[in-house]
């Protein structure tokens, strides 16, 4: 491995909000995913790099050691379910709620109810907690409109102000979960690349308790 640190990232939110806080520890990114179409972004560090990616593929290149660090959601690794990484600390980044929601006036005791959702493992758990049979419609996005067109009775998505919801005609039922950005790691980089993550991750934990 050479010694290079590559750090996977997602181009939206994730991205806007992991940027102060590597600025914070001296990392500057030399473009602007926003900008360019570069995928690979070399920052002021000469030894770091940052992967920009779809939020979803973040684990799959760490657990792999395509990327021996990245920043994701608790959504997506809750979703993702590996366990070939590290996950050393909450970055308290692109905070939000899992919620189940559903339509304001429909009728929410349906036997086996029809849930649309990005997150089929998460939804399935949730509902097996309590016994409860489901039928798990996967989406991809867009979820709010699943119940607005008889798709779904319901829907599990991320809430943040609660805008989008109150915008298609939706109320939160239930909270699943508290969802921020996490940091994970490489297991064999760990080891391997252990000076530099290290030395990454004092500076950045110091300056994620200010
Ligand atoms: O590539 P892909 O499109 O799959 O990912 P992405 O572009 O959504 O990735 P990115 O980088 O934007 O980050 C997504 C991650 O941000 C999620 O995995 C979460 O961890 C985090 N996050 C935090 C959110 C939200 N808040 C959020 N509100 N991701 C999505 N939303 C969406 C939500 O799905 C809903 O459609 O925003 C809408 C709700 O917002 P409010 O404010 O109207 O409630
Ligand atoms: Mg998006």
């Amino acid at each position: 491995m050479s010694d290079k640190i590559t750090i996977a990232i997602s181009k939206g939110r994730i991205f806007d909000e992991s940027i102060p806080l590597l600025a914070k520890i001296n990392i500057i990114p030399k473009d602007d995913p926003k900008k360019t179409r570069r995928l690979i972004i070399e920052t002021n560090q000469s030894d770091i790099q940052i992967l920009v990616i779809r939020a979803t593929d973040v684990p799959t290149y760490v657990e792999r050691g395509a990327a021996a660090l990245g920043i994701a959601g608790k959504d997506v690794l809750l979703e993702y379910q590996g366990d070939g990484f590290y996950e050393p600390f909450d970055l308290g980044i692109a905070k939000c709620q899992m919620m189940l929601a559903g339509l304001k006036k429909a009728n929410q005791n349906s036997t086996n109810p029809r849930i649309a959702t990005k997150y089929a493992n998460i939804t399935r758990d949730y509902f097996a907690n309590f016994g409860q049979q489901v039928e798990i419609i996967k989406l991809y996005g867009s979820m709010e409109l699943a119940p607005i067109l008889g798709l779904a009775d319901q829907i599990v998505d991320l809430v943040d102000t609660g805008e989008t919801l109150k915008a298609n005609g939706l109320v939160p039922l239930k909270h699943i979960a508290d969802i921020s950005s996490r940091l994970i790691v490489n297991k064999a980089a760990m080891k391997m690349k252990n000076t530099t993550i290290k030395s990454f991750m004092e500076k950045l934990s110091e300056v994620i308790r200010d």
